[in-house]
């Protein structure tokens, strides 16, 4: 596992990655604490370290490498934004961050282009917001167990501001609710991971496309959220989203990170998914492969890595070759990448040295530069800003289209699919009902799998029904194993 150091503005030398979490916690305690303490009364030390800020900032920027034609710079430290979970941008160019027991808007009193205060708006949510999402003069955030709402966010003062809860579902651990967006419709997208099924009976429209919803769901909500329902399911933990072309989302899902060297292993993937898809995640060591037809389309296979922020790209400013399609951030690796719309890819910015870079959000500034923050799991938080190195007259950006679905294939072939594949889930069922109650499978006459009626038919069809090598090859194949009562090779 690749480590990254993260030297915390204490001096504490801390590993990065999947063991951060463990050799932190004590640690994390005394030093968070130490830091509210700090933060209480609002002051911002502008020399820290012996560094003024410009000059944390530019050390910070030459930690991380970016691509051809972009430049980076650190424009909010840690004090600011101490392990900045999630970021969002308005229309007035305000910049609002997250992360533990505070939402702020930041602020730049000597126009330099470097926040140096921050305006506190709430000391909430007590993990960091997971969505943070201006409509107007209202301000959104995910965490607390709900969907809150700050009205008048940017005029009233703090005294005055009072979240109410829009909405109420699990939020706060690594897979529960997280990002939040107003679509092009008007209607409220959420995204959820595979941690809150207790939710899906939220669903109340009467004809849902997706009646018992399974894993990490995206919701679609009515503006004034009394109407609800799942949109896409599927999903194993996707932290964020955005909207793509015809009526699709963008979505960025993880791994199965515990069958890396197995025939199964799933990576991170970049999903364009239409609404009633399924991303095919079904239980641990089982994620359907994107050759399944019922699959959303798969912009990108992206290797090991926690998926994090995603962004549409906001086209004008940045370089023409990245006007068509979406970002993603890789928590773990400390990686942002471009996928276009036509599935190629790019590695827009990674950490040149072993300082972090643990990439936690992104959003679009006003002027269509990228702003994308660092943080979670208590490790250093920042925001940084990638800009075009020569920007691009900012005019005529085309509107996303997003008036009629997309289509893709026939409906009629999409039902009868999803049909075969509802008279398939009562045999896994039965698969499931018999490994747990069979404890000792006798060696002779082991019962191995169940087989759907379907696939004889289809053996039959074919003329392999009474080939034993061509069942066995059948029973093999990892993509069959739901179907196994007993798991070892045949
Ligand atoms: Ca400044
Ligand atoms: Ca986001």
């Amino acid at each position: 596992m690749k480590s990254i150091e993260v030297i915390s503005e204490l001096g504490l030398s801390l590993t990065n990655g999947e063991c951060l979490e463990l050799m932190e916690k004590e640690r994390g305690y005394i030093e968070s604490h130490i830091k509210q303490m700090k933060r209480d009364n609002e002051t911002t030390f502008a020399r820290q370290d012996g560094q003024t800020r410009v000059e944390r900032s530019e050390t910070a920027s030459r930690a991380v490498k970016v691509s051809d034609g972009l430049t980076i710079r650190l424009i909010a430290d840690d004090d600011l934004v101490p392990d900045c979970t999630a970021i969002a941008t308005d229309a007035a160019g305000r910049v609002l961050a997250s992360g533990p027991r505070y939402l702020c808007e930041l602020l730049d009193r000597d126009s330099d282009g470097i926040y140096d205060a921050r305006k506190l708006i709430v000391e909430a949510p007590s993990h960091g917001a997971h969505g943070l999402c201006v409509d107007g003069d209202t301000l959104y955030y995910v965490g607390d167990n709900g969907v809150w709402k700050i009205n008048r966010f940017s005029t009233e003062t703090a005294a005055n501001l009072k979240p109410v809860r829009v909405l109420e579902i699990k939020t706060g651990g690594e897979h529960d609710a997280h990002a939040l967006r107003k679509g092009p419709d008007g209607f409220w997208y959420l995204i959820a991971g595979n941690g809150t099924k207790d939710s899906f009976q939220l669903q109340n429209v009467e004809t849902p496309q997706i009646a018992s919803p399974r894993a990490g769901v995206i919701w679609r909500i009515s503006p004034d959220w009394s109407r609800r329902e799942v949109w896409a399911e599927g999903f194993r933990n996707a932290y964020d989203f955005d909207f793509g072309p015809d009526q699709t989302i963008d979505t960025f899902d993880s791994d199965g990170e515990r069958d890396i060297s197995l025939p199964w292993y799933r990576p991170t993937r970049v999903f364009r998914v239409r609404q009633g898809q399924d991303a095919g995640w079904v239980s641990r060591s089982w994620k359907r492969s994107h050759v399944d037809p019922m699959m959303p389309t798969v912009l990108a296979e992206l290797g090991r890595g926690s998926p994090t922020g995603v962004l549409r790209s906001p086209g004008k400013r940045l370089p023409l070759r990245f006007h068509a399609g979406v970002f993603v951030l890789d928590w773990t690796f400390g990686r942002v990448v471009f996928v276009s719309d036509d599935g190629k890819t790019e590695l827009v910015a990674s950490p040149s040295g072993s300082e972090g870079f643990a990439v936690t959000d992104i959003a679009a500034a006003s002027d269509g530069a990228l702003l994308v923050s660092v943080g979670g799991r208590r490790s250093r938080g920042g925001i940084y800003r990638i800009d075009a190195f020569k920007p691009l007259a900012a005019s005529r950006f085309p509107k996303l289209k997003w008036d009629k679905p997309h289509f893709d294939g026939s409906n009629a072939i999409m039902h009868s699919l999803q049909r075969l594949r509802a008279n398939v889930a009562p045999v896994i069922e039965h698969v499931k009902h018999i490994k747990d109650t069979t404890l000792k499978p006798g060696m002779d006459m082991r019962h191995v799998a169940e087989v759907p009626m379907v696939v004889y038919q289809k053996a039959m069809r074919e003329g392999w029904a009474n080939d034993e090598k061509a069942w066995k090859k059948w029973l093999n194949n990892p993509d069959n194993k739901a179907f196994r009562t007993w798991e070892g090779k045949v």
